[in-house]
């Protein structure tokens, strides 16, 4: 019954297509158009069925999406059609990413092209370019607040470059992952500047309200995000006379998805993208997609059926491009991001692992796994056909968001326990060696978050000041056993600009006016490429770390237990200093990769008799994939040294 009235709609719609866009070859587009039809009306009329321009709006979508088809390159469309074909190339463990911003890796967008020899280099076949669209000088939030979705910054390059990019990168197998940045847009965008002028159409596209009564009901639930810096969520317009909702900075304007045309603008956006050779998208911020009065407005239902709507749509024009979904709440949260089904209500393939993340640093201040376990153990499963991306850092600040009923679990007390957490990385607890900053410290939550380099936070800053060989070696091991989790964990590993490197904070950030008030900039560096030689030198930290990476990311590649098809048991080990997990081949479940990391500053043991019966031999005999080498093993007993890891396979 439903069905029909969807049929029909779209039959309609087909008819009264314009001819330029009826005229064209629409084959793949039309059986996509049908396949996906029901899903995208269904969503479309949950959004916005009881506006009276629902039909017109319904068309307008449909028309985008087929502008979006006509103007995809033969070439794309052949990416298309073999992706769809391998639906789960993604979930290989053949993929690694690298985050980074164009002005912190190269000098531009052609600089970085001509750098690509160095992503091959250290293995990375996946590389995510920071914001790179036109934002205001000195109100740019690193990029995220975007003045123009379709044009570059012409301080970092243009649109022949960006091309030349993605021509380097497609000619070397490496995907290209770019910004969206769906939830809002700079001040100075056209839309923004037209609301300004009084053009009641840009008003609708954000949240304007006359007087304080709407925006302060608002606030009584809704969370600051950048309490410091910029503390509210509503900035007064002098020349609108209107307050306008301001979630992150007073310059970025929240749009507003309740209107439909602010939806058929993003997804024409996103295909325009997907176009020009994107491979993955990174939506950012989709936590607030959607404002509800009497909410913290964030994870709304509203903002997932945005985001399945606008799966849908993509599939139905780039069907080979994927969403990323930057979504940093709560781990029962973030998991929704992927989807409720599949098939049916997918929304981003891949998600930041913030969960994993923040227990990762857990386990560095504490030297203890025990939290890191107990997140890990509730982490709810995710869809098929869903991949997290697990990073260590990356160029925002770290919240230490897990839940508190894990703290609690763990053994701790979870006010006292959080500002452990910020004293360790801010080098405020004695003893501590890592060097980090306090982020948007919140007076009246108690809550503040951590920046810093990873290597400083993990201690090699300090340690190289003191010249002490054995603080230098333990910082090393320490960002080697991080990164060994992020690449044995399951899904796509994202290292960061300069981690390779052990690069350090860089405190030039105070000196700019324009950056000083957020000290993220302090973790985003530009990297020194003389220095970056000495990788080639033996007995270097560049070269430990480098050297010692790159291994494992070979290594990774060719081990097919690491892929992410749900094929990973966690491991209770009754040793808190250890965290140890089981992948295996998830189609010959025999070969199996045992993983373990000691968190400790001291050696550890592994009793293999407490994991007996998970389909380890405890009499075998095993050889480390990282070393080549086999664990020191005395009777069923497998020590660990400092901050070492292993991932074992018997022989
Ligand atoms: C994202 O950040 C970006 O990664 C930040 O760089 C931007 O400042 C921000 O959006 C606004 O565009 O929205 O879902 O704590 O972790 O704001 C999470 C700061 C976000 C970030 C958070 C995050």
């Amino acid at each position: 019954m439903y069905e029909q009235v969807s049929h029909s709609l779209l039959n309609a719609i087909l008819d009264d297509l314009k001819p330029e866009i009826s005229r064209q070859d629409l084959r793949h587009f039309y059986t996509r158009l049908g396949a996906n039809f029901y899903a995208i009306y269904s969503l479309f009329f949950n959004l916005y069925g009881h506006r009276k321009d629902f039909k017109p709006q319904m068309q307008r979508l449909v028309e985008t999406m087929a502008k979006g088809y006509i103007n995809r390159s033969a070439e794309l469309e052949r990416v298309d059609i073999e992706r769809e074909l391998d639906h789960n190339w993604f979930l290989s463990q053949k993929w690694v990413g690298m985050a980074l911003y164009t002005n912190g890796f190269a000098e531009n967008l052609d600089d970085l092209a001509d750098k690509t020899p160095y992503f091959q280099e250290l293995g990375i076949n996946m590389v995510h370019i920071m914001p790179i669209l036109m934002c205001p000088a000195g109100k740019s939030d690193g990029g995220y607040a975007i003045s123009d979705f379709r044009k570059i910054d012409d301080r970092i390059g243009d649109i022949n470059d960006l091309r030349r990019v993605a021509e380097e990168f497609r000619k070397r197998d490496i995907l290209l992952v770019l910004d969206v940045v769906l939830n809002h847009t700079s001040d100075e965008h056209e839309w923004a500047e037209k609301a300004i002028m009084g053009e009641r159409r840009y008003q609708d596209y954000y949240f304007m309200f006359d007087n304080r009564e709407i925006p302060d009901m608002f606030e009584q639930s809704m969370p600051d995000i950048f309490p410091e810096s910029a503390p509210g969520n509503f900035t007064w317009n002098a020349d609108m006379q209107k307050w306008v909702m301001t979630v992150f900075h007073d310059y970025q304007w929240d749009l507003n998805y309740s209107n439909p045309e602010v939806f058929i603008e993003m997804l024409d956006i996103i295909l325009f993208w997907a176009n020009q050779g994107v491979d993955v998208l990174r939506l950012d911020a989709v936590a607030f997609l959607w404002k509800k009065i009497g909410s913290s407005c964030q994870n709304e239902r509203n903002a997932h059926l945005i985001l399945q709507l606008m799966k849908d749509c993509c599939q139905v024009s780039a069907p080979g491009v994927l969403f990323i979904a930057e979504a940093i709440v709560a781990p029962v949260e973030v998991i929704k991001y992927f989807g409720e089904d599949a098939i049916i209500a997918k929304e981003c393939e891949i998600a930041y692992n913030a969960t994993l993340m923040a227990l990762l640093w857990d386990g560095i201040a504490t030297q203890n796994a025990k939290l890191l376990y107990q997140g890990l153990k509730n982490l709810p499963d995710k869809l098929e056909r869903a991949t997290w991306l697990n990073y260590v850092r990356c160029h925002d600040d770290i919240g230490f968001g897990f839940d508190d009923n894990d703290v609690l679990a763990a053994g701790y007390e979870s006010f006292a326990h959080r500002k452990y957490l910020v004293d360790y990385f801010s080098g405020q607890f004695e003893g501590s060696p890592a060097r980090g900053m306090v982020f948007m410290r919140n007076d009246a939550t108690g809550d503040a978050r951590i920046c810093g380099s990873l290597a400083s936070l993990a201690g090699l800053e300090a340690a190289a000041e003191s010249g002490d060989p054995d603080l230098i070696s333990a910082a090393v091991n320490k960002i080697l056993l991080l990164h060994s989790v992020i690449l044995s964990f399951g899904g796509i590993p994202l290292l960061y600009n300069g981690d390779a490197l052990g690069v350090v904070n860089d405190y030039s950030y105070r000196d700019d006016d324009s950056k000083s008030n957020d000290n993220r900039w302090i973790h985003r560096p530009k990297i020194n490429w003389e220095r970056a030689e000495l990788r080639k030198k033996q007995g270097t930290v560049e070269y430990s770390l480098f050297s010692a990476l790159k291994k494992m990311i070979a290594i990774r590649k060719e081990t097919s237990a690491f892929a992410d098809f749900n094929n990973r048991e966690l491991l209770d080990v009754n040793n808190e200093h250890l965290l140890c997990f089981i992948r295996f081949n998830y189609l010959r479940p025999s070969e199996r990769v045992l993983v373990i990391a000691n968190f400790d500053a001291n050696p550890q043991y592994l009793d293999l008799d407490v994991i007996s019966g998970r389909g380890i031999n405890l009499y075998g005999q095993f050889v480390d994939l990282y070393t080549g080498r086999s664990p020191a093993q005395y009777d069923r007993r497998i020590v660990l040294q400092a901050y070492q890891f292993y991932w074992l396979t018997e022989i």
